[in-house]
């Protein structure tokens, strides 16, 4: 039997997770850059450590010439959502995209599993360049609630603990407690679109503040200190009056007289 060179099969895998988490955190940077709802809350990712590939292997009776294709999950990400309707749209955004190709899914979510484990898994097929040129992987990616995923890891951490045989009575508490996160999810799925709204108009507010003060900084450079100083105290009023109409009317005339000086300074440059 040939020697397995682990790190050079395990190498393709790093890459692919590394750039899976880089892109699904630039849709995150996409979304809050157009001042809209993103359906991803956080994103990471791993390698299966070489014990829990064997582990598996050894559990399914996968042979070692087999293992890239049976172990679905040597490349994992996990992506967490706020709200369980937030799944179906991450699934969306995935199956909309060119570089991962959807083989199959696994929902958990509907067909919750008798430990109580809910959560939705997709194994996509991502293809990475490598100095062998292109390796199309398997990488499982895991899209779940906060509170599927505070559940699932408390949980794989007690089976670690027990190595697979939990007590009854823990068991008994793991069903409660899973129950009480299925409810938590429904009562929060509730107030989601308030809670929604109350996000994307932080994020608003956060982008013209940031407009705002820019604005100022760059007006200092063009004109006089005492009338910059004017505009100033007047952002702060408006402000801290918390009146988000009131401040996108102060945002559009600062526009207005920053264009202004603007056009002034390049006539006196003439
Ligand atoms: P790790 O340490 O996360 O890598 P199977 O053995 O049939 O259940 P299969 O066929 O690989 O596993 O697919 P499945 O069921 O979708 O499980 C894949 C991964 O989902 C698991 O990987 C876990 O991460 C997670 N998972 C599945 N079932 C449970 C569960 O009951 N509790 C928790 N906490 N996680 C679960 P690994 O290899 O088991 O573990």
């Amino acid at each position: 039997m040939d020697i397995l060179l682990w790190h050079k099969i395990l190498s393709p895998y790093e890459l692919a997770v590394q750039e899976l988490v880089l892109k699904f955190d630039h849709m995150k940077k996409e979304h809050r850059e157009r001042g809209i709802y993103c359906p991803i809350e956080n994103v990471t990712g791993r390698v299966k450590t070489i014990s829990s590939i064997l582990e598996k292997m050894q559990k399914k009776e996968i042979p070692l010439e087999q293992m890239e294709e049976q172990v679905e999950d040597i490349a994992g990400i996990r992506i967490i959502c706020q709200f369980v309707e937030d799944i179906e749209r991450v699934e969306k955004l995935i199956e909309a995209r060119s570089d991962m190709k959807i083989l199959c899914e696994k929902d958990y979510i509907r067909n919750q599993k008798e430990s109580g484990y809910r959560s939705y898994h997709l194994i996509v097929q991502y293809t990475v360049q490598t100095i062998d040129g292109p390796r199309a992987l398997q990488v499982e990616i895991q899209i779940r609630t906060m509170a599927m995923d505070f559940w699932a890891t408390v949980e794989h951490s007690l089976q670690y603990k027990y190595k697979m045989k939990i007590p009854a009575h823990i068991k008994t508490r793991l069903s409660n407690a899973a129950d009480a996160i299925l409810s938590l999810d429904k009562e929060m799925s509730s107030v989601r679109s308030e809670i929604m709204d109350a996000q994307v108009s932080s994020q608003l507010q956060n982008r013209l503040v940031a407009d705002i003060l820019n604005t100022i900084e760059n007006l200092y450079r063009l004109t006089n200190q005492r009338e910059v100083e004017k505009i100033q105290d007047e952002f702060y009023r408006i402000y801290a009056a918390h009146d988000m109409e009131e401040l996108k009317r102060f945002h559009q005339q600062l526009d207005i007289i920053a264009e202004g000086y603007r056009a002034q300074s390049v006539a006196e440059e003439m």
